[in-house]
């Protein structure tokens, strides 16, 4: 049986459970981090020495890093839907993961963890301000993407490149206090993604 641990109120975690109820696979789930057992423990240290959540644990494999589990999942169920096999198919999927790990993470952690949750150092008001600023810009290159009428992030079907996004997109609509320009195809792509079981249970599921 395949071990999820991480609070399921966690950004990075949330990800891999939406995907774990897309394939509908059965798993047991711990709930470790902030405000549930702390990721300082040996016990936890021992199977990531980084102590962040998600860690998935399937028998002898131990991962950390949310978009590899992402990545592992899918190739572990042969779900080639989600993540092609053919070298460019699988590439216009991962270009958007990549994107969301590398240029959007600071984006949240200012308009997010400093603007709504007020943490250090993320809530000085230079770091919120960019934050938010950038979050917006990022809106815009899905707005842009999607723009043209195609209904997800690699093409006509829903693929992981839509996981991370997605969240993105959840938590921005979320967001209070934050100016948010006219996006119609964003606002669509919102309600597009909520049309799936998985996303309202552990995405749009009145957390931020
Ligand atoms: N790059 C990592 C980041 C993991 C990460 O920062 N996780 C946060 C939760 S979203 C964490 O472990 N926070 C500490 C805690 O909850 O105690 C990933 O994608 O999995």
């Amino acid at each position: 049986m395949l071990k999820l641990l991480g609070r399921s109120d966690a950004y990075n975690v949330r990800k891999v459970l939406w995907l774990l109820g897309e394939l509908g696979l059965p798993f047991e789930q711990e709930a470790w981090g902030r405000g549930h057992r702390p990721t300082s423990e040996p016990e936890f240290l021992a199977l990531n020495p980084l102590g962040t959540v998600p860690v998935l644990v399937d028998g002898p494999v131990v991962l950390r890093e949310s978009h590899v589990i992402l990545r592992y999942l899918a190739a572990r169920e042969r779900a080639t839907h989600l993540l092609p096999e053919a070298p460019a198919a699988r590439a216009l999927v991962e270009q958007w993961m990549d994107w969301v790990a590398y240029d959007m993470t600071l984006a949240m952690k200012g308009a997010y963890l400093g603007g709504k949750l007020g943490l250090d150092p993320w809530r000085e008001p230079w770091a919120v301000a960019r934050g938010r600023a950038e979050y917006a810009q990022g809106m815009g290159r899905i707005e842009a993407a999607l723009g043209g009428g195609q209904p997800y992030l690699a093409g006509e079907g829903f693929t992981l490149a839509d996981i991370p996004a997605g969240f993105l997109v959840h938590r921005w609509f979320s967001l209070q206090g934050v100016e948010r320009p006219e996006m119609p195809a964003l606002a669509r792509y919102y309600e597009r993604l909520s049309e799936r079981p998985a996303y309202r249970a552990h995405v749009r599921n009145g957390l931020a």
